[in-house]
């Protein structure tokens, strides 16, 4: 049987390339090839199986208005032509009575395409001046550290890992969030690297780890400053080095000198022998890699903590070689423009976080009259999920939800439109953790009605007047677009044209400070950067304490599982959630493993079964990401107990601030 080659654009680092077989117009096999070197023949399961969401019950296959009331999930099929006229008809009411910053789109993850996002759906809201949404979702504080230190230079390509001696993987579980690491890694342990790994739960690489630092969350801000400090003081940092290529050098020393190792291991709650153990390697085993993840960051001292992290292979001098640095996102090694799809300037409207949707749906001033929810399950996903809910359920609030299937947030649309997905559509994709570009094409016909992003936003730009004669209209004007927008983008467009993958133009495995340099103008670190310290409420790597307390003392952090891209796919997740903690905190609460308990705090409640396990350090309860309303006793997530307070840097969310009480439920 022929088989057709695709890309996997969803929200993943490795963005695999894949190959198809379709007979019938049904999908018969999804596999990885190896157009992207990273993928190396094989996939997830998940999107092995994704057969069973593409033409799956829950799929959404025509355009529906609501017929229940708010929140039921009851709709009446209606035409394209009938839902995108009530669409238009209420947003040009919305302008013309509230003003566009009545209207907010509510965006982030479904696909990191950049022809499903910020492409026609901004030209639309930027001409209509709908509020702006600042998508501080995931990776915003991440971004902000790397973006001050580095400019984003290039991080360690994944496949480079080979060549480490020492692999640190900190906050990042690539078990289930980047698979494609994992033979990389096992493959450099029988070469001899060490791994170590910073988590606070025991994952299964750090069941492997020759040394597993379980730190509370929110406090590897304190050892990686420790371990700096512990470099200076033991004339391990690399003075010459740092005196070449860095600036702030003297300030972020001061910084760190009030963390010694015995303190920072108090702070964090881990052995000090173990730290000084982390110490003693990171100063002396080369070449060394960090691996940077975004568990990091979902704190209040995620920004600080990320710098601070991505500051140590400064001082400890571990850049130069092959293997050797850090890797954060690899998203902008190859630099594209995503904008020049949109065509459409960005007015200077208000902007609203992402984090805070839940607040503005309920207090915003001037109030918010009409939602456009595409690529996000925002009842899901957002932090604080009972003001989401509040703020859906309102009465007054127009809600259209864009999306592939039923979702929790769907469910509370009044009118519902029915999405593609990237199997049935055109994209065009960027790793961010492997470093390629590639086009996606349609390999299945289209479920029912379903249409692309691009179709329906360039489709209500049209019915409401906004279209321009020069806009690039459809996917190959919008490819094309990009690839003749930057110099990185026209040296890969004939290769993204030809074979629908290229690799970054100074070639695939960039050594850091030998072939790539800060984005900076003067080329240097710089350590301590002026804004990101302004902007910090402590300063740039001042540490924020705990913000549990005696009613509410236990630590509930979400990361993500293999059986879901953050909510996406939960529809085919059967099994219940499971609140997983440790045997200590257990006993002295009377859980069993079994026990159907209650989490709760003072923003939500959350009811489920409780699994104990010493899998998770004494202090912390473990409650995925992505969960859907089914999953939990009572409908709510996670989320529901985790604040929208943001993140030191960048606006970012704190979802693993979370403090909880956990009881049994009766
Ligand atoms: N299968 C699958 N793959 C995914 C996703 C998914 O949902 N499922 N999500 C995708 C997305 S959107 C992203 S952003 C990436 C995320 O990729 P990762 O960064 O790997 O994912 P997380 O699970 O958020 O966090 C990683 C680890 O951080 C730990 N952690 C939590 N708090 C802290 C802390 O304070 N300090 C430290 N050191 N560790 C902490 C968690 O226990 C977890 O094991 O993965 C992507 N890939
Ligand atoms: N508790 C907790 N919550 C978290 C996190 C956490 O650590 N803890 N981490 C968060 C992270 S890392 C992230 S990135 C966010 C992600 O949060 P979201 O952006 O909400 O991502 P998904 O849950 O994947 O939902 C994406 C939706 O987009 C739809 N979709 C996919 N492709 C398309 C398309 O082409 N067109 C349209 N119209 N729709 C499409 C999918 O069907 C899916 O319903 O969640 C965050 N939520
Ligand atoms: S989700 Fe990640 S591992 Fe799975 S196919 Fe897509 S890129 Fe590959
Ligand atoms: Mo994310």
């Amino acid at each position: 049987m022929p088989t057709l080659p695709t890309a996997c654009p969803l929200d993943c680092p490795d963005a695999c390339s894949l190959s198809a077989t379709v007979e019938d117009g049904r999908l018969v096999r999804l596999d990885g090839d190896h157009r992207n070197p990273l993928t190396a023949g094989f996939i997830c399961a998940k999107v092995r199986e994704i057969g069973g969401h593409v033409q799956g019950a829950e799929r959404l296959r025509h355009p529906a208005i609501r017929v229940g009331a708010k929140g039921e999930g009851r709709f009446a099929t209606v035409s394209w032509d009938e839902a995108l006229d009530q669409v238009a008809a209420r947003l040009r009411e919305a302008v013309d009575q509230h003003g566009g910053e009545s209207i907010l789109p509510v965006c982030y993850g479904g696909s990191n395409g950049l022809l499903t996002q910020d492409a026609t759906d901004a030209r639309l809201f930027h001409r209509l001046g709908a509020s702006r949404l600042a998508k501080t979702l995931c990776a915003a504080p991440s971004g902000r550290a790397y973006e001050g230190l580095y400019g984003r230079m290039p991080g360690v390509a994944l496949p480079a890992y080979r060549h480490a001696r020492l692999i640190v993987l900190w906050g990042v579980n690539p078990s289930a969030t980047g698979i494609h690491s994992i033979p990389v890694i096992k493959r450099a342990r029988s070469a001899g690297a060490t791994l170590v790994v910073v988590d606070p739960r025991r994952t299964p690489l750090a069941q492997q780890a020759d040394l597993h630092l379980a730190p509370r969350p929110g406090t590897d801000l304190c050892l990686a400053l420790a371990l700096i400090e512990h470099l200076f003081a033991t004339g391990r940092a690399d003075r010459e080095f740092l005196s070449e290529h860095a600036t702030g050098v003297e300030a972020l020393r001061e910084r760190a000198s009030a963390w010694s190792l015995p303190r920072a291991a108090a702070e964090a709650g881990v052995p000090q022998p173990d730290l000084e153990r982390f110490a003693a390697l990171y100063s002396s085993t080369r070449p060394a890699v960090i691996r940077c993840g975004w568990g990091v960051e979902r704190n209040r001292n995620g920004g600080s903590a990320v710098a601070a992290i991505l500051a140590l292979p400064a001082v400890a001098g571990c850049f130069g070689v092959p293997g050797g640095g850090f890797t954060m996102s690899n998203s902008r090694t190859i630099r594209l423009d995503g904008d020049a799809a949109a065509a459409a300037p960005a007015p200077s409207t208000r902007e609203i976080n992402l984090n805070r949707v839940g607040r503005a749906l309920t207090e915003a001033d001037p109030p918010i009259h009409v939602v456009l929810s595409y690529n996000c399950n925002p009842l899901s996903t957002l932090p604080d999920q009972e003001r989401v809910r509040r703020g859906l359920l309102r009465e007054d609030l127009f809600t259209v939800v864009f999306d592939q299937v039923m979702t929790d947030t769907a469910r509370h649309a009044d009118v519902l439109l029915p999405a593609t997905t990237f199997l049935e559509h055109d994209d065009l994709t960027r790793g961010y953790g492997a470093m390629v570009v590639q086009r996606v094409r349609p390999v299945l016909p289209t479920e029912g009605e379903a249409r692309p992003n691009w179709m329906v936003f360039e489709a209500l730009c049209d019915r409401l007047g906004l279209s321009e004669p020069g806009d690039p209209r459809g996917p190959d004007a919008m490819v094309e677009a990009i690839l003749g927008a930057t110099e990185d983008a026209r040296s890969i467009a004939d290769a993204v044209r030809t074979e629908g993958v290229a690799q970054p133009p100074g070639g695939s495995e960039p050594v850091q400070m030998r072939d790539v340099w800060p984005r900076h103008a003067d080329r240097r670190i710089h350590l301590c950067p002026e804004a990101l310290d302004a902007e910090a409420p402590a300063g740039l790597y001042g540490y924020q304490p705990d913000p549990g307390g005696p009613s509410h003392p236990l630590a509930l952090i979400s990361p993500a599982t293999r059986h879901t891209i953050s909510s996406t796919f939960g529809q085919r997740l059967r099994q219940p959630a499971e609140l997983v903690m440790h045997p200590q905190d257990a006993s002295v609460r009377g859980i069993a493993s079994g026990d159907e308990v209650a989490a709760f705090n003072e923003l939500g409640r959350v009811e489920c079964r409780a699994r104990v396990s010493d899998e998770v350090r004494p202090g912390v309860v473990v409650l995925p990401k992505g969960l859907w309303s089914r999953h939990t006793s009572n409908g709510a997530t996670a989320n529901a107990v985790a604040p929208d307070a943001l993140t030191d840097l960048g606006g970012g969310a704190t979802f693993n601030d979370a403090r909880v009480q956990v009881v049994r439920a009766t």
